[in-house]
């Protein structure tokens, strides 16, 4: 059995959860089921990033202490996740006693091991950032890359991780892995910017106190990012003993936007060298959701609710949508309208007919039991090479290929039906029951592969078409002969509303 490590960005908890970061749940979830799936043991971890000047600022805003912030705002990401069915297996918050107590020990090693030091800093900072700029990085010399809005020059004594000790290597690991970043275009991204030479950064602030004391130096805190990127840590128990970290690391797969790469692909990577243990295997890298060409989010205010769309249609539908919109790593437009389109389109007319239709015509022509499923033989489906295609796109991380596999074996049900016409034929006639047996199955594999973006929708194919459960990931011939009954439709059909 293989282990599967799969983690998200942690979230801001400043805002609401936003199409955006339920992009990357639905994502990763998606792999994490698709790992449980193969019977590989999976360890799937998501959480909140609750220190730093913005909460700090936000707290204050709102009248409460920090904590009491971010117990309140933590719990808003805990309950949406909740209703959009992402099964992870552990919520890290950066502010339990757990994750701070790795942090001092991570960061402490690393000092212990000469790569921190103590230096005066000036810089331009963008507090929505939580990031200093070089001003060749500034719109007009003067405005936040990310945000359009003016940074703040800062001045403070802090300590500095002497990331530029480990240009070298971390051009070596990235040519020595090409398999390291996918999609492949952000590894290039990544080695032409380690190839214009790092300079040590900034890892401290003694300016706030909303974060993780540093250990040798309580005048300081650790800068909200450091603290942040260890939660991949604590999740598996860096240094306690358990055993824990030995089996996970270094085999990880980091899901995350394109916008944090570089904390994740170059600062993240280093850190690790600098503690003495290896780097994170794998960086899986999202582009963006846009809307009318623009990146959503919290601060332009264009967003689409997902909490919406998952209560006026279904969590399904808001999963499918997304795995579905474009192809992993590249960025895509989204709207409310294609998601009703889409929706109406797969599932309500593709597959959730199908599955109606399967069930009537039983019921019609079979005595109302589900049909035998026969040998694969000629495979008049084309079910082998697109399960097959279905399965490799899953385990190479592309979910909208993986998507549009299955959704072509529904499209070969339906065009099989078409062709044998079983409404016109006798009841227990050879021919139609070979051809509702075989879509029956086709469905139950359709089901299982989609149950990565679809899981309450296939466990309900599974039980409408007279099946105990997923069963195998490969062509089953079985006897039938469970009652089938008519249910309302599996995806009603809708419109935007
Ligand atoms: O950056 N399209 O948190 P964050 C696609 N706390 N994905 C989007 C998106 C969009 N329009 N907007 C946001 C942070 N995302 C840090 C992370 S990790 C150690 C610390 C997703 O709340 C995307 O995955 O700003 C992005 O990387 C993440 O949300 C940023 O979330």
């Amino acid at each position: 059995m293989a282990n599967f490590y799969i983690t998200t960005p942690i979230y801001y908890v400043n805002g609401d959860p936003h199409l955006g970061t339920a992009y990357a749940e639905i994502n990763a979830d998606a792999f994490a089921r698709w790992h449980r799936l193969l019977g590989d043991q999976v360890r799937f971890v998501t959480g909140t990033d609750e220190h730093g000047l913005k909460i700090a600022q936000a707290a204050a805003e709102h009248g409460v202490t920090p904590q009491e912030w971010v117990d309140r705002t933590s719990e808003r990401f805990r309950g949406a996740w909740g209703k959009l069915d992402i099964s992870f297996d552990d919520f890290i918050r950066t502010t339990e006693p757990r994750h701070v107590s790795t942090v001092q020990e991570f960061l402490s090693e690393i000092y212990r091991r000469g790569y921190i030091y103590k230096d005066l800093y000036v810089g331009l900072y963008c507090i929505s950032c939580e990031a200093y700029y070089q001003e060749s990085e500034l719109v007009d010399g003067k405005d936040c890359p990310v945000h359009g809005r003016p940074v703040t020059e800062m001045s403070e004594e802090n300590y500095f991780f002497a990331l530029s000790k480990f240009n070298d290597r971390l051009i070596e690991f990235y040519e020595n892995n090409p398999g390291a970043i996918t999609p492949e275009t952000r590894l290039h991204e990544v080695l032409g910017f380690l190839r214009q030479g790092l300079t040590d950064i900034s890892i401290t602030r003694s300016s706030i106190d909303w974060g993780v004391s540093v250990p040798w130096d309580e005048q300081h805190v650790f800068y909200v990012w450091y603290d942040a990127l260890i939660n991949y840590l604590t999740a598996v128990g860096y240094g306690d003993g358990s055993g824990a970290f030995e089996q996970w690391w270094p085999s990880v797969h980091h899901l995350l936007g394109k916008d944090i790469l570089r904390f994740h692909a170059v600062w993240w990577p280093a850190m690790c060298m600098a503690a003495g243990i290896d780097p994170p295997a794998h960086f899986l890298v999202t582009g963006w959701m846009l809307v009318n060409g623009e990146k959503m989010s919290k601060s332009l205010g264009n967003q689409i609710d997902p909490m919406a769309v998952a209560s006026d249609l279904s969590s399904d539908a808001l999963r499918y949508y997304l795995l579905r919109a474009n192809g992993f790593g590249l960025d895509g437009d989204v709207s409310l309208e294609s998601l009703y389109r889409v929706y109406n389109a797969d599932l309500a007319n593709d597959l959730g007919n199908l599955v109606s239709r399967v069930v009537a015509l039983s019921i019609q022509k079979g005595g109302g039991r589900a049909p035998a499923v026969p040998e694969i033989g000629s495979d008049p489906l084309g079910a082998k090479p697109l399960l097959e295609g279905s399965i490799a796109a899953w385990n190479a991380f592309r979910p909208m290929d993986a998507i549009d596999h299955a959704m072509a074996i529904v499209r070969a049900g339906n065009s099989l039906l078409e062709r044998a016409e079983p409404w016109r034929r006798p009841e227990g006639d050879a021919e139609s029951l070979d051809a509702l047996g075989r879509v029956r199955e086709g469905l139950r594999l359709a089901a299982v592969l989609l149950s990565p973006a679809i899981p309450k929708a296939s466990l309900e194919i599974f039980v409408r078409l007279g099946f105990g459960g997923a069963g195998e990931l490969r062509w089953t011939a079985e006897a039938g002969g469970a009652t089938l009954e008519k249910r309302p439709p599996l995806f009603p059909r809708a419109v935007a509303g």
